[in-house]
């Protein structure tokens, strides 16, 4: 799956900006131009544009359509891309059904082989989750009961591209780099027939020619976070041409250790969210660019892409910055149900979707050298016996699909797990002193060392400890500390991060959350999740300076 792209074989349309837009029913087919629409920004969320309450929390289906008018090549293939549209949609072109997608956080890639000269493109958008969708969710009566910690969002959520190819055009690219001592073996799988691959280093010499699909690099930069250094592969046909970034680097886990070049990487970042004030989820440069600014300032290394997969811009952002990222697929909400692994609840269908929006974000990913680590899930049920056979076989699958390492979010505790022995490297979710003796700071380290020496006595597997944190409403002051207040944040990750240097086998710490975000209304949320280290405005609470304290020096 490769990103559009400009170039002499191929042209790039944008079709952000204004879109019409409505909610419809449920049989709605967009035969006719809409009529009674109100205006609607694209990419963005709805939830936070509108003023009307019925529209923000509408459960069901809404419209977006916008016309356009380009010039049409027959000797061209036309495709739309629609970087994410949360959840499920139908897509019609000229009122003509094109395509059903299912992947509210992975992009929509598809021929148009009815484009005309104008154009009507209209995007119906289902924002219900139920146990067969990821996230998972429930319906009850019509409304929307969800269980994981994230306001269900609903747009066009990135960015909307018409591009063109030539009939024979090179769909795909997968770059494959082995380090060798003095020199790097790269290898290209694509379906473009005579070829010539031409790598050029970050100064755009050329570094490696070659018409076999299999080269060396000599003296390679190897790729790692201090010195994020990405090659360009140039793929030339007769009559196409693509240009593909990539880093040379090697992740590996062991029993004790994940290593980056094989040197053992302490993981220094956070579980983040895409979320903004008025945009939602909408993508933002700004917002990933102020994001990326913020995660070096305070010396994070990595990221999780908690609880879905974030934009190619993210990615390709994490790329350049030297930021790792563990590339996590939206299989949340798959716990906290009494019984959740069932005929009638998360079932082979699920199971089936699990794995195909695997195949989809790896397809999508493959080529990003940020990323180190892919997640098959954030804390499910797994101490249900049925999740142990779902969980063999969606990691089993992704085995299939990457050499690199595998984990799983883990809130269940050691002693009661079935699933860690699948994974190479053990994450878990804690939260003493908040959700368990809230308030008692002194509980942090005797729960925590013990916690993850069970884990490590159980599985002999690296653990990473993917979320900590606690509420803090910025401003908030206390002395001594009292929950909320910015001091208590302060002295709550600084009693964990004690506790993880006392352990062995550790080898990160992410803090939950980078940045405040929106939930579901509720008793504990007060304008949402406040676990943000950075305020929603993206400016630091106390806890920061800690932070950067610590992450600078270790
Ligand atoms: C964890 C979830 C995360 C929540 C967090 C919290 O993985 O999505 O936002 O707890 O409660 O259980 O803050």
């Amino acid at each position: 799956m490769l990103y559009p792209q400009l170039n002499k074989y191929r042209d790039l349309y944008n079709l952000n900006g204004i879109w019409n837009f409505k909610t419809v029913c449920e049989d709605y087919v967009p035969t006719e131009k809409a009529k009674d629409t109100s205006l609607m920004a694209v990419p963005a969320s709805y939830n936070d544009i509108v003023t009307s309450k019925e529209i923000r929390d509408h459960v069901g289906k809404v419209l977006y359509e916008t016309e356009f008018s380009l010039p049409v090549c027959s000797d061209k293939v036309y495709h739309l891309r629609i970087g994410a549209t949360s959840h499920q949609c139908d897509i019609y072109l000229n009122g003509i059904f094109v395509c059903h997608g299912v992947n509210g956080f992975l992009p929509i890639d598809t021929e148009l082989c009815d484009i005309r000269e104008n154009n009507r493109l209209s995007v119906v958008i289902d924002n219900r989750l139920t146990f067969q969708t990821l996230p998972v969710g429930k319906l009850v009566n019509g409304k929307q009961v969800i269980n994981h910690d994230f306001y269900n969002f609903t747009g066009i959520h990135r960015d909307t591209l018409i591009y063109t190819t030539p009939k024979n055009y090179i769909h795909d690219i997968e770059i494959k780099t082995v380090v060798g001592g003095d020199y790097s073996k790269i290898s290209v799988i694509t379906d473009a027939e005579n070829a010539l691959f031409t790598v050029t280093d970050r100064e755009g010499k050329v570094v490696a020619k070659s018409r076999e699909t299999t080269f060396k690099i000599e003296e390679p930069i190897l790729w790692d976070t201090e010195n994020p250094y990405l090659y360009t592969l140039t793929v030339e046909t007769e009559c196409d041409k693509y240009s593909e970034r990539f880093g040379i680097r090697k992740v590996e886990a062991t029993g004790d250790s994940l290593l980056l070049n094989g040197k053992p990487l302490y993981l220094k970042g956070f579980g983040m969210h895409e979320d903004f004030f008025v945009l939602g989820k909408g993508s933002s440069s700004a917002v990933n660019i102020r994001n990326f600014e913020l995660l070096k300032w305070i010396g994070a290394n990595s990221i999780r892409t908690s609880h879905y997969p974030y934009s190619e811009e993210i990615m390709s952002l994490a790329d350049q910055y030297g930021i790792m990222v563990i590339d996590e697929v939206p299989a949340v909400g798959m716990g906290w149900w009494n019984d959740t692994f069932t005929e009638d609840r998360v079932n082979d269908t699920t199971k089936e979707l699990h794995k195909d929006l695997l195949t989809q974000l790896v397809a999508r990913d493959k080529n990003h050298p940020s990323v180190i680590m892919y997640s098959v899930a954030n804390e499910a049920a797994t101490h249900e016996e049925r999740s142990r056979a779902y969980f063999a076989d969606v990691v089993a699958h992704t085995r299939t699909l990457t050499d690199l390492p595998i984990t799983i979010i883990e809130f269940t505790k050691a002693v009661d797990s079935l699933v860690g022995d699948l994974v190479d490297v053990i994450g878990i979710n804690r939260y003493y002193a908040w959700y368990e003796e809230h308030g008692d700071l002194s509980t942090i380290s005797g729960k925590m060392t013990s916690e993850i020496g069970r884990w490590r006595a159980k599985y002999s597997k690296p653990v990473f400890v993917a979320e900590f944190g606690a509420d803090t409403i910025e401003g908030l002051h206390s002395l001594p500390s009292e929950s909320f207040s910015e001091e208590f944040q302060m002295e709550h990750l600084s009693e964990n991060c004690k506790a993880f240097d006392m352990c062995e086998g550790v080898i990160g710490e992410h803090v939950w959350n980078f940045a405040d975000f929106k939930t579901k209304q509720g008793l504990t949320r007060i304008r949402g999740n406040r676990k943000g280290v950075f305020t929603k405005e993206r400016q630091p609470k106390l806890a920061a300076h800690f932070l950067r304290e610590r992450w600078t020096k270790k």
